[in-house]
């Protein structure tokens, strides 16, 4: 067994787990679901005058109203046990104590750790990581305020006026999202790019408008060897050295966030200033990490901490509160419920905040690359559905395009509806319109319109069954009181924690990623053959050999 790999025996997996379908409460749920799948929102309503004010839950000051889910309380009672059977708690105390719960890696899984107390004390292999956590903290806070006041120079004197990070995937999304997201408190004098695509235009066009003596790059890469961010990093150093013509202005111009010294080194970077973090980060759980050092160049080491205490505080709720009172547990096993028992295959996440238009792509790595498995840890293929397909678009936007499917369309899509009670930029009547859509959109969903209803308002007979909404469209709406770094921890690790949830029920390990592998293996080989280096390998099949002689062809005409 490789090092570090722990055998599926000791993790427990293997014997002593029944697998979820054998559990009773999987099983009460399948002779449940049948009823439930008769039942209308617009009847469970009717019948239960308070269900608006009842099915909804609070924790780190979140308001979650899941009263629009298609259960009963015999529904939520049967997930709530399926919970309890699926050793939910257990395996939430697993993830927060530094267990290796990530076993095809043998990793722990501690994103938990970066956003821990001083004081706290997490061990893994006998080692407190905190006070690790807390020192590369303090020298991110150091390294951003020299740069923010303008004290860090570049080569020739001039103080940094653009931060661009160089990294994809965990290292790129939370990047960007954070920013874009907060960006109301970023220091607006300094400008701030992100360059993730390998394709040239990505790397061009963020610094077309820049100029190398004021420009700082972070290259963010935990393992400092992928294939995109170095390849960027590469023309950015190239950029840089052909205006300052000196390599040692690589120094002054380049930061690393990443685990690999040697890398970091071999490349020029001065090792004082990698910002390092540790295995037991995921990479799409990692933008609270070093690898969130762009966020906090741009709001400051303060703000940055608030930001921490906010993931903080919805930990603790995931860890502590009731599972009928918790968020994360609950929106994870509604979404199991919707995927595994109604049919859903996607979810679609809706924040209406212009600011969080990044969140949803955020969420498709963290959802998907997470729970995107079809064997359970054991190895055992599943006979169920995991993790559903999630996006979304800002609202009010999104009304005017892909909702119409969402209404009207033949499948189920379970809706999350975020809505801040307060604007970052108040102005008229904008927010009250914007709120209104968000609460109109849920309730739209829920109860549809009746052809009944269409006939009275005195519509055309053949006309009615076009302006019919079915309704029985499940829906949360999350309130928050205001986009802050805060409030945006806490969503955040809400949705890690959803995801946790549904993992944890799925069998499935989340925390790897096997599946992005075999892709990056075969386009190195095709890359070389495209640049003329022996390829050991069988020959591909006529598609891919017809495609690429294509390419190779047509590209050299064209050039
Ligand atoms: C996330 C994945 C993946 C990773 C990127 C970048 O969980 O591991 O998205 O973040 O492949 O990897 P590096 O940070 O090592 O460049």
């Amino acid at each position: 067994m490789a090092p570090g790999r722990i055998s599926l025996d000791e993790c427990g997996y293997k014997k002593g787990v029944p697998s979820l379908t054998d559990l009773p409460a999987w099983t009460a749920l399948n002779a449940h679901a049948p009823a439930v799948q008769r039942l209308h929102l617009r009847d469970l309503f009717a019948e239960d005058k308070k269900r608006g004010a009842r099915l909804v839950a609070e924790g780190a000051g979140i308001y979650l109203d899941y009263s629009k889910n298609r259960v009963t309380d015999v529904t939520l009672a049967l997930l709530h046990r399926l919970a309890e059977e699926s050793g939910l708690r257990a395996e939430i105390e697993k993830m927060f104590t530094g267990e290796k719960i990530n076993t095809t890696e043998g990793r722990a899984v501690l994103h938990t750790a970066l956003r821990a107390k001083k004081d706290a004390e997490i061990f893994v292999d006998g080692v407190n990581v905190v006070p690790g956590v807390h020192k590369v903290l303090d020298q991110m806070a150091d390294f951003c305020d020299k740069v923010r006041a303008g004290v860090w120079r570049g080569h020739s004197g001039k103080p940094i006026r653009a931060i661009v990070n160089i990294g994809i995937g965990g290292s790129d999304l939370g990047p960007v999202m954070a920013f874009e997201a907060l960006r109301p408190y970023s220091l607006r004098n300094l400008t701030f790019r992100f360059v993730s695509n390998v394709d040239g235009t990505d790397f061009v066009e963020a610094t077309h408008d820049l100029e190398p003596d004021s420009t700082l790059f972070v290259v963010s890469s935990k393992t400092f060897t992928t294939l995109e961010t170095m390849t960027n990093a590469l023309s950015a150093r190239a950029w840089v050295l052909a205006k300052l013509k000196d390599e040692d202005a690589i120094k002054r111009h380049f930061v690393a966030v990443s685990t690999n010294e040697v890398k970091v080194r071999e490349f020029g970077i001065d090792p004082a200033n990698m910002f390092g973090f540790w295995d037991w980060v995921g990479g799409r759980y990692s933008m609270d990490s070093s690898i969130g050092l762009s966020t906090m160049l741009a709001i400051g080491p303060a703000d940055f901490r608030k930001m921490l205490e906010g993931f903080r505080e919805m930990d603790e709720h995931f860890r502590t509160a009731p599972f009928e009172q918790n968020l994360p547990v609950l929106m994870g096993l509604l979404s199991i419920w919707n995927s595994n028992f109604l049919g859903a295959h996607t979810s679609a996440v809706l924040p209406y905040e212009q600011y969080l238009k990044r969140f949803p792509a955020y969420l498709q790595q963290l959802t998907m690359e997470s729970n995107g498995k079809r064997v359970t840890k054991s190895g055992a293929v599943v006979s169920y559905m995991t993790g559903p397909i999630y996006w979304g678009e800002p609202g009010t936007n999104g009304q005017h395009s892909f909702y119409q499917l969402i209404h009207q369309g033949t499948r189920l899509i379970p809706c999350d509806f975020i809505l801040f009670l307060q604007s970052l930029n108040p102005l008229g009547r904008h927010h009250d319109i914007l709120a209104a859509n968000a609460i109109a959109q849920a309730e739209a969903l829920a109860f549809g319109k009746t052809a009944e209803e269409v006939r009275r308002s005195g519509e055309k007979e053949d006309l009615v069954p076009h302006k019919t909404f079915e309704g029985n469209r499940p829906s949360n709406t999350i309130l928050v009181d205001k986009l802050t770094p805060r409030t945006l921890g806490k969503l955040i690790a809400l949705y890690e924690h959803i995801v946790f949830t549904q993992g944890a029920i799925w069998q499935i390990d989340s925390f790897d990623q096997w599946g992005v592998e075999l892709g990056k293996k075969l386009a190195m080989r095709i890359l070389d053959e495209f640049e003329g280096k022996p390829n050991g390998g069988a020959p591909h099949d006529s598609s891919t050999a017809t495609l690429m002689n294509r390419y190779r062809k047509g590209s050299a005409d064209l050039r």
